[in-house]
């Protein structure tokens, strides 16, 4: 008989987040499977036959049912299990059209900057690349003329959509957390100098589903850091070790 509890295969990083962030809101019971996709564990042959031709993390399974595409996972979880936990789509269709807008707003317009940030931020970094500083400048700017416009909306309504936190601002917060978590202290300016974006995010930050979701994302940091120990140690392996441990703390700010 096939194992009935909820399962998601996730690693690090925001998108596996939002997932997380979902299923926590909701309250599920799940089993959090983690994929170190990093070191290719996305890309075998049976990852990609029975999870997800595309090799990319999260995948939830729920029963006979695998999603992938956090997004399609996070509205599947707001629909299927509507009355448990948090309320995450309004059934009035005008309300869920607004929801609908912001959550488009947010992949496509502000993802976007936030991507190429956390690229050159910290991915780069992670990989001993080098930050392209120009594309830093440019995005940086690009994200304070967004969070203009998000700082006027969010005067009117305190969540993207109205009164009460939805799957539009549940998909914000994870890559809002990453550029907060940048050595980059000017992100950190650019969105608490805005009072409306700054009540906004606190009050995310606090919800106690994200709260749960932070201690399960350092988990699986701690993961990742766990089996890039050296099996030996050599002086060499040691400096590797202390290299990949530098740019870990400086990928995840420590958090
Ligand atoms: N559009 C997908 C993107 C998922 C994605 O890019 N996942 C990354 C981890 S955050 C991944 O699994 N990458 C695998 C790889 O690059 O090999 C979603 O929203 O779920």
């Amino acid at each position: 008989m096939a194992d009935s509890k909820m399962k998601l295969h996730c690693g690090w990083f925001f998108l596996n987040s939002a997932a997380l962030f979902g299923i926590n809101e909701k309250g599920l019971d799940f089993e959090l499977v983690f994929v170190d996709w990093i070191a290719g564990e996305s890309k075998t042959k049976t990852f990609l036959s029975t999870l997800n031709p595309f090799g990319e993390v999260p995948v939830l399974e729920d029963g006979d049912l695998k999603l992938y595409e956090s997004k399609a996972i996070t509205r599947y979880l707001a629909e299927q299990y509507k009355d448990t936990g948090t309320n995450l789509l309004p059934d009035d269709p005008k309300e869920r059209a607004v929801v609908g807008t912001w959550m488009e707003v947010g992949n496509n317009k502000f993802l976007p900057i936030a991507l190429a940030l956390i690229k050159e931020l910290i991915i780069k970094p992670y990989q001993g690349l080098a930050t392209d500083v120009t594309s830093v400048g440019e995005n940086k700017e690009k994200l304070s003329e967004i969070l203009n416009i998000y700082e006027a909306h969010l005067g009117k309504s305190p969540y993207l959509a109205g009164e009460s936190f939805t799957l539009a601002d549940l998909h914000h917060l994870p890559p809002i957390d990453y550029l907060l978590n940048t050595e980059e202290k000017e992100l950190k300016k650019l969105i608490y100098s805005r009072p409306n974006v700054a009540a906004w995010v606190e009050k995310m930050k606090s919800r106690p589903a994200w709260l749960k979701t932070v201690v399960m994302k350092n988990h699986i940091v701690d993961l990742m850091k766990q089996r890039r120990l050296p099996k030996k140690l050599d002086s060499s392996s040691v400096h590797e070790f202390t290299l990949m441990a530098q740019k870990s703390a400086f990928a995840m700010g420590n958090n």
